[in-house]
């Protein structure tokens, strides 16, 4: 790592930035010089993302405090950190998007005219990170020169920050070589908030009361304040790959989705698919990515559990690529029952957050064995019993660990161009109406279905959980302009795409009785889901037309060896017409906020979709 450097005092902040930078791009550099000058930092460091400044910035965060390193022979190289109990998941209702016009940020997006909210964050940025240092933190998403990726830059004053970006995307050198004179990058900064006066003494986890999570989509920047966590802080993630890149993809012919991304390989015959899937926040991505098949015939490999880019190839073919370097999973419920898959990729190297700590110096929660431990340290640091009567770990406590330590990754995580898209799913938590599975009967009702999607809220959003919202195409907080605009512009790429168009099929794996349990095991068994989905496209099933897309026909879901009660299997594909018109009801409202930017062929889907339900 480039060292901190201790200048005289009266040296400029110019020199602060430039006597070790590592780049001698001239926009890096008067940006880099810009934002310390706001900011005022005490040192600068340039981050090369090698091993030797992984291990002196861990050394350095276990001395202060802010990691501890968990038991070397059970957890090697792993650290747990504990966030304050305010700063636990990303915050929507401080989410701004500052787009020119208001009305290209859309009715659901927080809005804010660019130079009124670069206005207001000044006072905040001014002086912000005093008495800490400044990382330099350059990243590319995907490969470096891949056809379908880029780069950006993060500024930060959080080492916690730093960690974790070097885990969840390529970070160092290569990446900053690669930004040159009048190139494309992403400019991100972001302060923990939290200046420390001469003397004063740092505490775990610096943040601050007030945050602002802002993007602003025509000059490519992101600004963050107040916040350490996930997706308020790793800026790679949903403000970058998601929010700026929808709005770089509408105009550039791309998509950037909130989407796992899967090889499937029929074993019979060796022919591979890929598939990726839309499910909002703690829905089962990363489970789904990490598949575990309870059916023979498939070989199911990991590309990525979170975010894809989607980009039409030279062949007019869709491709994909995991922009992404490593998880940033939610903990409870993964267990050796429910992902083997994640167990054993954690085994080291993992920074894990708001999880609990064992007496043997590991970690645990909730899901995680079956046999609860006697006694724990919860996620704030307190002693916890199973009669403690709450939970050991933060429902949204997450692992931040390499995809390279994944046993199924494909070797397509590598392939610098991506890899061509045979299927779409999309899915949500819905209690009732959505079946198991359905295939959409054209692209653009595949796009109606993607626009339409509900899901009951969870931990991975402030606010209350259960709560049934729209949440389209899993992006509702991560579409970084006019949601509408965004129906129109993946139906541009039906169009474009044509019969080379990736299928899309709606899942629910989460449908429940009248007694409120699952009807689905799902995990493992979702596999005969996919099972049905690719002998679908490949024509090896007809399936049986429903007024809301294609089902499985009698005895085309592999269900062997699967304890399935015949009226959970009936109720599991249960339409209930008066159910949906309602639903269509609720849909034709959603809409209505849109007003007319909400493209016409939304609006007919609708009205064949009420013909069909009323025939
Ligand atoms: P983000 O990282 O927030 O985007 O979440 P994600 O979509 O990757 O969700 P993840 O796979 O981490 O799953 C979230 C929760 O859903 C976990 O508690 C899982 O155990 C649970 N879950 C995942 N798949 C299934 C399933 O097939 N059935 C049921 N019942 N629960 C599931
Ligand atoms: C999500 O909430 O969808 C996540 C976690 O994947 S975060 O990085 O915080 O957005
Ligand atoms: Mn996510």
């Amino acid at each position: 790592m480039g060292s901190a450097t201790t200048l005289a005092p009266e040296a400029t902040i110019a020199e602060l930035v430039r006597s070790n930078a590592t780049t001698d791009v001239a926009e890096v550099l008067t940006w880099v010089t810009e934002v310390a000058e706001l900011t005022r930092p005490e040192a600068v460091v340039w981050c090369d993302g090698s091993q030797e400044e992984w291990a002196q910035l861990t050394s350095e965060m276990v001395e202060a405090g802010t990691l501890l390193p968990l038991n070397k022979d059970l957890r090697p190289g792993s650290f747990l950190a504990r966030s304050h109990p305010g700063d636990v998941a990303r915050v929507e209702d401080r989410t701004f998007i500052c787009s020119e016009n208001e009305a290209d940020a859309g009715p659901t997006n927080n809005w804010r005219a660019p130079a009124e909210m670069k206005a207001e964050l000044q006072p905040f940025f001014a002086g912000s990170m005093r008495g800490r240092t400044m990382y330099v933190v350059p990243f590319s998403m995907g490969p470096v020169g891949g056809a379908i990726s880029q780069l950006g830059v993060q500024l930060t004053d959080s080492p916690y920050a730093v960690l974790n970006m070097r885990i969840m995307t390529r970070m160092g050198q290569d990446a900053l070589d690669g930004i040159t004179a009048g190139s494309e990058w992403v400019r991100t900064v972001h302060s923990v908030g939290a200046p420390l006066e001469p003397g004063q003494q740092d505490v775990e986890w610096p943040c601050s009361d007030t945050k602002y999570i802002t993007h602003f989509p025509d000059t490519l920047e992101v600004w963050s304040f107040g916040s350490g966590y996930g997706g308020n802080a790793l800026l790679s993630k949903k403000c970058f790959a998601l929010r700026i890149a929808s709005v770089m993809g509408r105009n550039e012919g791309w998509l950037a989705e909130h989407m796992l991304l899967l090889k499937l390989t029929d074993t019979a015959t060796g022919k591979d698919y890929h598939l990726s899937a839309a499910f909002p926040s703690a829905c089962g991505k990363t489970n789904l990515a990490m598949l575990q098949p309870t059916i023979p015939g498939w070989k199911v490999e990991t590309i990525g559990d979170d975010i894809a880019w989607l980009r039409p190839g030279k062949d007019g073919r869709m491709y994909a690529i995991n922009p992404e370097a490593g998880f940033f999973g939610v903990a409870p419920g993964t267990g050796a029952s429910t992902n083997p898959v994640a167990m054993e990729t954690l085994w080291g190297n993992t920074i894990f957050t708001n999880v609990a700590l064992t007496d043997q110096g590991d970690v645990w929660w909730e899901g995680m064995t079956d046999e609860v431990p006697d006694h724990l340290i919860d996620w704030q640091g307190n002693d916890w019993t199973p009669e403690s009567g709450r939970p050991a770990a933060h429902p949204n406590s997450r692992f931040t660990v390499p995809i390279q330590q994944t046993p199924t990754l494909a070797d397509d995580w590598y392939e610098q161009d991506g890899v061509p898209l045979d299927v779409i799913l999309f899915g949500g938590r819905r209690a009732t109406n959505v079946p198991l599975v359905a295939q959409s009967l054209s692209w653009e009702h595949g796009v109606f279905v993607g626009a339409t999607m509900g899901s009951e809220k969870t931990a991975a959003q402030e606010g209350s959980v259960g709560e049934l919202r729209r949440d389209p195409f899993a992006m509702l907080p991560f579409c970084g302009y006019n949601m509408a605009d965004y129906w129109g512009h993946w139906l541009e790429m039906g169009e474009k795409l044509g019969e080379k168009a990736p299928k899309i099929f709606q899942v629910n794996w989460f449908r429940k009785g009248a007694d409120g349990r699952f009807l689905w095991p799902g995990f493992g068994d979702n596999s005969r889901v996919i099972d049905w989905v690719i002998r679908r496209i490949a024509g090896e099933v007809e399936g049986r037309e429903t007024a809301v897309g294609t089902v499985p026909a009698e005895g085309e879901l592999n269900l062997d060896g699967l304890d399935l009660p015949a009226a959970d299997l009936d109720e599991l594909f249960a339409i209930d017409p008066a159910s949906w018109l309602a639903e269509a009801e609720l849909t034709e409202e959603f809409f209505a906020q849109f007003g007319d930017r909400v493209p016409a062929r939304l609006h007919q889907e609708l009205e064949t979709l009420r013909g069909r339900l009323s025939a």
